[in-house]
């Protein structure tokens, strides 16, 4: 079992976790999909359906178990009774009027930002997906699709690697396999790899392309308006034959930033490096006088939209940020709470 695990990453930091028994019983498998009610975890040889227990569902969303996580399983295979402690994880915050958070998938090494050379092309949203790389310990590559169908793919190149600092850039025709070579040097056997970006950007051909047979559903692009018709509706872990691992990540309309401030200051290094030359410490670069960034904009050194894309995510990330810890807090006076509850119902006989 132990070789089989490994073609789906298992690693010592995860065999690490597991106890003697856990090992040795082979109760240690990879989350490879999730349904509205159903998670397939494989040991490997086998893959098991699992129901969502009420437990989990009511569980603190950042300790349910996601696509990519590694989970030790009941000796029935019927229930996942942990989470292994994660090497990454990609998260984002739910639109919505409420702050929720939502795991995206975990252990992930590589994140593939997908975009195409046409209208889909946006630097603010290139900053947006490298911070959460960022911020999600994961190391991003701009993959570029429908090179073929651009008569300047070149300078969508170009535009791209001047999103971040030695940021990586990928050029592809995913409907053409002699263009992948870029790519798949970043897929090493036993590595994972997730695709994200808008729907009809190229994900599931990319993915059926590396996976050299139609593992996933693509959609045909709507002539009116360009929009992909949701086709992929749910993640899933798939197996390369050269040995990696690919999440598709089905497109997500809005991928709200927390927690990344860490990752704000690498993404746009530019900006802050500038900002320790205004006149305030804690210059926001809006209106103060001496402000270096607002300088460097008027002089072109720094783009304007990317300024003002800089501030945008700040502003997000300071406001989702409090209401995530406060989230997270409430998780935690909740489990207490249960954890009190059911010790009083024991101690009165009423569960054993
Ligand atoms: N010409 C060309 N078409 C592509 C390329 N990548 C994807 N497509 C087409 O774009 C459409 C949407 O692709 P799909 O993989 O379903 O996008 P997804 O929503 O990101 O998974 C399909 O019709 C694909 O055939 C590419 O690099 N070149
Ligand atoms: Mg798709
Ligand atoms: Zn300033």
């Amino acid at each position: 079992m132990e070789t089989t695990l490994q073609n789906y990453g298992l690693v010592p930091y995860f065999t690490q976790q597991l106890s003697p028994e856990e090992f040795d019983h082979g109760r240690v498998g990879r989350v490879t999909e999730i349904q509205r009610s159903i998670i397939t975890v494989s040991d490997g040889s086998a893959e098991f359906a699992i129901p969502i227990t009420s437990s989990w569902r009511d569980a603190h969303s950042e300790n349910k178990p996601t696509v990519g996580d590694w989970v030790v399983l009941d000796d029935q295979r019927s229930r996942i009774e942990r989470v292994l402690d994660r090497k990454s994880l990609f998260r984002r915050v739910a639109a919505g009027e409420k702050t929720e958070i939502q795991l995206i998938a975990a252990n992930i090494d590589v994140l593939f930002v997908m975009t195409s050379c046409d209208e889909d092309f946006k630097e603010s949203r290139l900053e947006r997906y490298l911070a959460l790389a960022v911020e999600s310990g994961v190391i991003p590559v701009v993959v570029l699709t429908k090179i073929d169908l651009s008569t300047d793919s070149d300078s969508y190149a170009e535009r791209a690697r001047s999103v971040q600092t030695g940021v990586a850039v990928e050029s592809v025709n995913a409907l053409d396999r002699s263009t992948l070579d870029g790519v798949r040097a970043w897929i090493e056997p036993g590595s994972t790899i997730a695709l994200v970006g808008s729907s009809g950007v190229g994900k599931s051909t990319l993915l059926n392309a590396l996976a050299e047979t139609n593992v996933a559903a693509t959609n045909e692009v709507r002539g009116q308006d360009k929009k992909g018709r949701h086709t992929t509706s749910h993640r899933a872990l798939y197996r390369l034959p050269g040995g990696g691992l690919l999440i598709d990540v089905p497109g997500m309309r809005e991928l709200k930033v927390a927690d990344v401030d860490a990752a704000l200051e690498i993404v746009f290094d530019d900006i802050e490096a500038m900002a320790s030359r205004c006149r305030f410490a804690d210059c926001r670069h809006a209106s103060e006088p001496g402000c270096a960034v607002r300088g460097a904009v008027e002089n072109g050194d720094i783009e304007a939209r990317r300024l003002r894309n800089y501030q945008k995510l700040l502003r997000e990330n300071e406001r989702n940020s409090a209401s995530v810890a406060e989230k997270r807090l409430q998780g935690r006076v909740f489990a207490k709470h249960v954890k009190q509850v059911k010790a009083l119902k024991k101690d009165k006989g009423l569960l054993e």
